[in-house]
């Protein structure tokens, strides 16, 4: 584009066109110029940029405002904070690297600056706590959608909180909550993707991967996070309406837990059957090895031949 449509476009001076080139070429933008014809963009650097994915987001309600922050401790800290500010409902908080990001029963989750997505959502439903027992079911739907619809890759759920591919973590998703006995103040879903990342830490190396491992390809970040925000706008909105996985036939297709020999951890106890049924609630029916059932709506289940 030559520099006159630019300044015209933007109202704006041609040298201030050209600073703003040469600001962006400092951020990693590779930009080609050719005097008397103008600027070709040839590449943008790997960096979730708030604006690119607001552009690609109807304004719904997830994703009604975003920040994008370099480092923070959790992004569902972050958000804790900013809700008990008063923070609105549909916000996102993301950020390329965390230093403390938790996972559920006080685990790590491995946030380094390099092609992670990590970022967290605020709701506030005007409901019982009790009836949103199964969000975390919801979002994972919706990233396990986006990630079939973006990459092609054959993503599935493991219940209750993963997304897999084949054997393999490719997101996990941690849902807080502030309530009183019949209300809630907020929940905080955070979800971690693999996206870009080429390694992991040898502890878990042998259970993540990435997208971009599993593609062979980079993938557009921005591009993909707008999907993601899509996917889950419709899904956890859905859910919101009907408190129930409204496309529960399709869940349970995606569900790599279901029809699989599983162990349950009750106490001290280890009890172990098949799973045979997602209940509209989300919970997971397991038929025990005496014929009686087991019905687990949260905890640690592990998955034969998954982990
Ligand atoms: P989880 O308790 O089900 O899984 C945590 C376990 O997953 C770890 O103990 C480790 O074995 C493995 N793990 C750690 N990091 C990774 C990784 N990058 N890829 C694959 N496996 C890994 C899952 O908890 C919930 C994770 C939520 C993470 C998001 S990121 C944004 C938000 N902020 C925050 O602090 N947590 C959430």
């Amino acid at each position: 584009m030559s520099g006159e449509t630019l300044s015209k476009q933007f109202g704006i001076t041609r040298s201030a066109v050209w600073k703003h080139i040469v600001g962006l070429k400092e951020e990693g933008y590779q930009i080609d110029s050719v005097r008397n014809r103008g600027y070709r963009l040839l590449s943008a650097p790997d960096r979730l940029d708030a604006g690119a994915i607001l552009q690609q987001i109807p304004s719904a309600a997830v994703g009604t405002g975003l920040k994008v922050m370099q480092t923070v401790d959790s992004t569902n800290e972050e958000m804790k904070r900013l809700a008990r500010k008063g923070a609105e409902n549909g916000l996102i908080v993301a950020a390329e690297c965390q230093t403390a990001g938790k996972g559920r029963f006080c685990r790590t989750w491995s946030s380094e600056m390099d092609g992670g997505l990590y970022f967290s959502l605020l709701l506030r439903p005007e409901l019982p706590p009790a009836d949103i027992a199964s969000i975390t079911l919801a979002a994972g739907f919706g990233v396990c959608l986006a990630v079939r619809n973006f990459t092609g890759i054959d993503a599935r759920i493991k219940w209750p909180n993963d997304v897999i591919v084949g054997k393999k973590k490719i997101c996990g998703i941690l849902t807080e909550m502030a309530a009183q006995s019949d209300r809630i103040d907020y929940v905080v879903i955070g979800i971690g993707i693999n996206v870009n990342k080429e390694q992991f830490p040898e502890e878990i190396a042998d259970r993540a991967t990435s997208l971009m491992l599993e593609t062979g390809k980079r993938i557009d970040r921005n591009a993909f996070f707008a999907c993601v925000i899509r996917y889950l706008d419709r899904v956890i909105g859905d859910f919101l309406v009907s408190l129930s996985l409204s496309d529960v036939e399709q869940f349970k297709n995606l569900c790599a837990t279901m029809g699989r020999v599983v162990s349950v951890q009750r106490g001290n106890q280890t009890l172990s059957g098949t799973a045979c049924d997602i209940s509209p609630l989300g919970e997971l029916v397991v038929r025990m090895e005496d014929g009686g059932e087991l019905v687990i709506n949260s905890g640690e289940v592990t998955v034969q031949g998954i982990y």
